[in-house]
């Protein structure tokens, strides 16, 4: 029996979870509730008399919270949230239809309708957002009545679109992340097929740019009709005027190009096979769970089909289309990639939901290929890219996440399109799974963070616990208590952001990695320290990382922002916030990069890390991670400073 029991026990992730746990899963469950989207259910099993209101794809971001509440749930119990989840679930059962279809937007308006537009409307989308809460409730709770409700859903799925050919692909990939969940839960192999079969379908259309348009002009038909439904059932009150989407600057022709992306398939990822998407384009959150379902048919097959694939635009997007943060989707409207080193700050578009994506990514690479640098991203995103989503308040979230900001960006309790909120709590609340694998006579540690580990595989029994002061200090401690005495090998991740790395074991020094490079984050440097022994009680190992401030010097093929640098401490990026900096126009100092140091300041933003430094006139500068910035009103920020022309070629 292979079993990995894991909780994360202390420190920031800790804090981090409370705060998904206690306030992030009401808070979206109240604005579900505000904009309709939970009605919508209601409509279809109560006879609710109430307009449909919300997105046509709105079901999605009410079935991303049941996730993330089947995840918080078993860690923290409480009977409110059991409650909502118990009553939703009834709720979604009812709304389903008896052969399993669900999707709320033609049930209730085109009634008997489905499977139209399937490259704007969403439907395998929704349903793989409902099949993946079913897989995570299964896997969390060992219930079964949210599990029958998808498998009636996957079902559908495979009596419609099995043998279907290349017009019968998703608009939105995410099903087929969800058909391969399903697939490893149930053993059902025609999950596994179907999931094959939307892939491999996939930018094979020849008449794409003919159907794109088709669908486009019917969608914008039968949205209207379903509005003017709506407006006919009398609201009983109209909907509060939702926050608009934040809208950072617009790089010139981005609707021109939008279009051109979309007629070519680029933007849905559907302009050739994705065993030859060797490079990043389009829609960047359709782009990262595209590539997360290839990676886990590869990792579930053994097959190789999508490895090319895989590794080119995996390597394509970290050297050229990829921001410091490790935000990926540079382009705002098109919600994607731009072309290589087209990585504006001030338009960065970066969406919560991409990073997000790339998590996933990352997660099905290291699985897939065991090497080190998939876990060094999904480390590095983490930290500076996704958490920037997530306010300190966890009522408060990020959608795009540029690295400069004049003052129109601001955190939001809810967007028109909420996409992001429940995608960051359902990840944050499964973070347990993503610190460690074991296999074989192995063991990775994949994340430093403080957790418990009861581990049992391949006739190995052994508990680890793991306390590491990241990401504001560089000391990590593991204990090993084995059970059984069999020589095991512990992977441990050296990463790429530490130049310097000290490896204890029992108090001795046994190994010292000193990168070779001045700059730090490069997830293709990430190795495994591997320490292979028969673990004795209370063995210890203890990792001291380099935390020394240090600059991150731009790319010079990136125009916007050569001759500039972002400032990193551990695995964080930092910036400079207008609140922070009063006496100084943020956009226009010059750093002096000797002035750089860095203390814990126990008094800012709850207890963090600050890089002090001044401007080449001597005046004071402040450097807080970027990942909180925007949490104190409406501010400006800056992640990129100017350097001494004779610096930044250093
Ligand atoms: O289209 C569904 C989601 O809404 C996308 O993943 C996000 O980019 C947002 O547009
Ligand atoms: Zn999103």
């Amino acid at each position: 029996m292979n079993e990995i029991r894991s909780s994360i026990t202390d420190g920031f992730w800790k804090q981090r979870r409370e705060v998904n746990a206690r306030q992030a899963i009401f808070h979206q469950w109240q604005q579900l509730e505000r904009t309709g989207c939970i009605d919508n259910f209601r409509i279809l099993a109560e006879g609710k008399p109430f307009a449909r209101r919300g997105w046509f794809f709105a079901d999605s971001d009410a079935y991303k919270w049941l996730e993330a509440a089947a995840r918080i749930l078993p860690v923290y119990p409480n009977q409110e949230l059991t409650t909502l989840v118990n009553a939703f679930i009834e709720l979604i059962g009812k709304a389903q239809e008896t052969d399993g279809y669900l999707y709320t937007f033609n049930q209730i308006h085109f009634p008997g309708l489905r499977w139209v537009n399937l490259q704007i409307e969403h439907e395998l989308y929704c349903f793989g957002h409902l099949i993946e809460a079913g897989v995570t409730h299964f896997e969390t709770t060992g219930k079964e009545n949210l599990l029958d409700i998808v498998g009636k859903a996957a079902d559908r799925i495979v009596e419609d679109f099995s043998g279907k050919g290349t017009g019968a692909t998703p608009g939105h990939q995410e099903v087929e992340i969800a058909l391969l969940r399903l697939y490893k839960v149930t053993g059902e192999n025609e999950y596994l097929e179907m999931a094959h079969q939307f892939i491999e379908m996939r930018g094979r259309d020849k008449g794409f740019a003919f159907n794109i348009l088709r669908q486009s002009i019917s969608n914008g038909r039968r949205v209207a009709q379903a509005e003017a439904h709506s407006k006919t059932h009398a609201a009983e009150e109209d909907l509060p005027s939702l926050p608009p989407m934040n809208r950072a600057e617009h790089p010139p022709l981005i609707k021109v190009r939008w279009v051109i992306n979309a007629l070519t398939g680029k933007l849905l990822q559907q302009h050739k096979p994705v065993r030859k998407q060797t490079v990043p384009v389009g829609h960047a959150v359709r782009f990262a769970y595209q590539m997360t379902a290839a990676a886990m048919y590869d990792r579930l097959t053994g097959d190789s089909a999508y490895e090319s694939a895989l590794e080119e635009s995996w390597q394509r997007m970290v050297a050229r289309r990829m921001y410091i943060t490790g935000g990926i989707g540079a382009l705002p409207v098109i919600e994607g990639f731009g072309r290589d080193f087209e990585l504006d700050p001030n338009f960065a578009y970066a969406e919560t939901c991409a990073a997000l994506g790339s998590l996933f990514w990352n997660r099905e690479m290291a699985g897939l290929t065991g090497e080190a640098r998939f876990s060094d991203l999904f480390e590095w995103q983490l930290y500076n890219a996704a958490l920037v989503g997530f306010g300190l308040d966890g009522r408060t979230y990020l959608y795009n996440n540029p690295l400069a900001a004049d003052g129109g960006i601001e955190r939001r309790p809810w967007y028109q399109v909420p996409c992001c909120p429940s995608n960051l709590s359902r990840t944050i609340a499964g973070l347990d799974a993503d610190i460690l694998t074991a296999s074989g006579d192995s063991i990775e540690l994949q994340q430093y963070i403080s957790s418990w580990h009861h581990l049992q595989f391949n006739q190995h029994e052994l508990l680890l616990a793991i306390e590491s002061r990241l990401p504001w200090y560089g000391d990590v401690q593991i204990k090993i208590q084995p059970v059984t005495t069999r020589e095991i090998k512990l992977h441990l991740r050296m990463p790429s952001w530490s130049a310097k790395t000290e490896i204890l074991l029992n108090g001795e020094v046994i190994q010292t990695f000193a990168a070779d490079q001045a700059e730090r984050f490069d997830p293709t440097r990430a190795s495994w320290f591997v320490l292979e022994r028969a673990w004795q009680q209370d063995d210890q190992i203890t990792l001291k990382f380099d935390m020394s401030p240090h600059l991150l010097r731009s790319d010079p093929k990136v125009r916007s922002v050569r001759g500039k640098a972002a400032l990193a401490c551990g695995p964080l990026v930092y910036c400079l916030e207008s609140c922070d900096n009063p006496d100084v126009d943020i956009f226009n100092v010059v750093l002096d990069p000797d002035s750089i140091t860095s203390r814990f300041d126990p008094d800012m933003l709850g207890g963090i890390r600050i890089i002090s430094g001044k401007t080449i006139q001597g005046q004071p500068l402040t450097f807080i991670p970027y990942f909180l910035w925007g949490n104190r009103g409406i501010s400006t920020m800056t992640v990129f400073v100017k350097l001494n022309e004779n610096q930044s070629s250093k």
